[in-house]
């Protein structure tokens, strides 16, 4: 079988759409919905992340806030940026860029965000909350994750889901995600990691792979049941002379190999990462509508 591709970019364009509509009438009734984003040193990867998220808000009409601090900044000094965004009227959204220098202690920083104000989803009360099945900000990687899933009308009640990764961005929170008692969860779901022993017989019995290990070629064709539906949430910078970059982006699939056993296959670029990011403004839309 050659698997149909995930058009990501296309999902995201419908779904921004539809935002932006939402926008406009709750600009139109006097709340403007703004992000603030925050982004400290200068990480290659995290800049053109961020900047394609301000870009993105602007193409919707989202205000957004750019706030970019330089990598010696002290962590008073962020926390205390976050606690004037959380102060200000402008602000729904407050999004931290993820990783922060060493010398900062990230899981202080997320504790400062309001959680009335975290859509990242990454406060412990939005995590918790959707633990428990509350409503709560959904982080923006699984969320865009499970969107695609939807969208492309594959199953879930009683899929068999195996992740591979638990991360606190992605792999533990799309895991809690698809087992909630919900239609847009119900599935079996297998977590794989770096000690696990037997994540190639555990991901052959998988009717739905989500790989987000950050790790190229995690996942081969070999491990792959006929008909399996992929999707790739890596995005691993590899050398690459013949760019003018000097890199290109590859996922955590062999994605030539596997796309002739999958079904449906999400690429690296152009799948999950458009969706990280129209999902961000969605969580600022909802924040916004909880104040109009
Ligand atoms: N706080 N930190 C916070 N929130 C997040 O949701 C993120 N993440 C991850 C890293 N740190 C974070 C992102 O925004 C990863 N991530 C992210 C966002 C967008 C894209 C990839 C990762 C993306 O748009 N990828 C494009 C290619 C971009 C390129 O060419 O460089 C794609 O098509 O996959």
């Amino acid at each position: 079988m050659t698997a149909k591709i995930i058009d990501g970019k296309e999902t995201a364009a419908q779904m921004r759409e539809e935002l932006k509509q939402q926008v406009a009438q709750l600009t139109a009734g006097g709340v403007r919905p703004g992000l603030a984003v925050v982004l400290v040193g200068e990480d290659p990867a995290s800049k053109s992340y961020v900047t394609a998220k301000e870009k993105a808000c602007e193409e919707i009409g989202i205000y957004s806030s750019d706030n970019r601090l330089p990598a010696d900044t002290s962590e008073k000094d962020l926390l205390a940026l976050v606690e004037k965004l959380n102060r200000d009227p402008r602000i729904h959204g407050i999004l931290v860029q993820l990783p922060l220098p060493k010398h900062i202690d990230e899981s202080k920083v997320l504790l400062a965000i309001d959680p009335d104000k975290d859509v990242d989803g990454f406060h412990p009360v939005n995590v918790g909350r959707m633990v428990v099945g509350q409503e709560a900000f959904l982080p923006c990687t699984p969320h865009g994750v499970i969107q695609l899933l939807l969208r492309h009308k594959v199953k879930l009640d009683g899929a068999e889901v195996v992740v591979i990764g638990r991360s606190n961005i992605v792999g533990k929170p799309v895991a809690n995600m698809l087992i909630q008692k919900s239609p847009t969860g119900n599935a079996t779901v297998t977590i794989c990691h770096t000690r696990s022993k037997h994540t190639a017989e555990h991901c052959r019995r998988a009717d739905i792979i989500i790989a987000a290990a950050g790790r190229p070629n995690t996942v081969t064709a070999d491990m792959v049941k006929e008909g399996a539906v992929v999707i790739d949430v890596g995005v691993n910078r590899i050398e690459d002379a013949s760019r003018k970059s000097g890199f290109r982006l590859v996922g955590d699939v062999d994605f030539n190999a596997v796309k002739e056993k999958a079904s449906l296959i999400t690429p690296v670029p152009g799948g999950v990462g458009p969706m990280t990011i129209t999902m961000l403004l969605y969580n600022t839309v909802q924040s916004a509508q909880r104040k109009s």
